[in-house]
């Protein structure tokens, strides 16, 4: 079963990011906002760029039914030599302890930026990976045999006229989130299929069947568009390198005018996920509601809505 749009989209849009800065006035998009439940909050991390194509995070918070947006920005001054973008935050609480990676993009390569907050005010950066040129990273809500887990897509696909990209999620594990080291590969590209690149979208969330994850897919093989759109996949629970299943279909595709047209046409990407039921022992409840952020076109955010139950039927949907 597809997700279902809130009729209320895009919930987020240029206009609503409030210009309490000269440079935010009249910015030129808002989209792949990381999204984490956190001490029965609902909490977001905003990609906003302005007219001079820089890109700032902004917090936002669900309330309501609404998102507001605060007055601040997340900014990581210490980076020396500093990024051109830091974007597409992933967020993960794990003990506790809200996370953020975050992609960094220099003028050699894009690499990881690990970062975490107790207060959802001052963010303490933990760790700028060193090696490797990769995007999505997003980590595991849990620690396994007291490591951390986090799935990661390294860049290896060369694009004419765009950054490198990629058609594979790797496992890496690390014990201090500071030093990573490769597990495994968990998934490839599908060639001539709806997911022919592919990499993370949000936190891989606990069921009882396995880890269910949400990931974007990229079709390259039409004429004049790379379409991006979201699927999803359930991973062993011990082994997260072992996929139990892989639906064959998209469960979002650009279809709404503000998914079609914008800074990037043709996309849905999906970055936060947010399950309401959740059992003592930290799996999802099957019959819980689930709320799927998404960037669209790269310009605004979107919203829609399942439950547990589907997506793993999604997940095992054989086409
Ligand atoms: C990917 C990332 C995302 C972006 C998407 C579509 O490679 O850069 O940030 O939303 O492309 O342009």
């Amino acid at each position: 079963m597809p997700l279902r749009r809130d009729p209320r989209n895009p919930i987020l849009r240029p206009a609503d990011i409030p210009a309490f800065r000269p440079d935010l006035v009249d910015v030129s998009s808002v989209f792949n906002p990381g999204v984490a439940r956190w001490r029965g909050r609902e909490v977001l991390l905003l990609r906003v760029q302005t007219r001079g194509r820089t890109t700032m995070l902004l917090p936002a918070e669900r309330i309501g039914g609404g998102v507001v947006v605060h007055e601040r920005v997340v900014a990581f001054p210490e980076l020396d030599p500093q990024p051109w973008h830091v974007y597409d935050p992933r967020l993960t609480v794990v003990d506790d302890t809200l996370y953020a990676v975050m992609a960094c993009d220099f003028p050699d390569g894009c690499r990881l930026l690990t970062a975490r907050t107790d207060d959802f005010e001052r963010w303490e950066l933990v760790a700028l990976d060193s090696g490797g040129d990769r995007r999505n990273g997003v980590l595991f809500p849990e620690r396994v045999d007291s490591r951390y887990l986090r799935l990661e897509r390294p860049n290896a696909t060369a694009r004419t006229g765009a950054p490198p990209t990629g058609d594979a999620i790797v496992l890496a594990a690390s014990s201090d989130l500071v030093t990573w080291k490769e597990v495994g590969p968990v998934m490839s590209g599908r060639p001539g299929r709806w997911d022919e690149l592919v990499g993370s979208g949000p936190p891989p969330v606990k069921t009882r069947e396995g880890w269910l994850h949400l990931y974007h897919g990229v079709a390259t093989h039409f004429a004049a568009a790379n379409i991006y759109q979201a699927g999803v996949v359930l991973l062993d629970l011990d082994d997260p390198t072992r996929v139990l299943a892989r639906g064959a279909f998209n469960i979002l595709e650009p279809r709404e005018t503000y998914e079609l047209a914008g800074q990037v046409p043709n996309v849905v990407f999906p970055s936060g996920m947010v399950v309401e039921e959740v059992d003592g022992e930290g799996f999802a409840a099957p019959n819980s509601r689930v709320r799927v952020y998404y960037g669209a076109a790269d310009t605004v955010v979107g919203l829609a809505g399942t439950t547990v139950a589907e997506l793993l039927s999604d997940a095992r949907f054989s086409g």
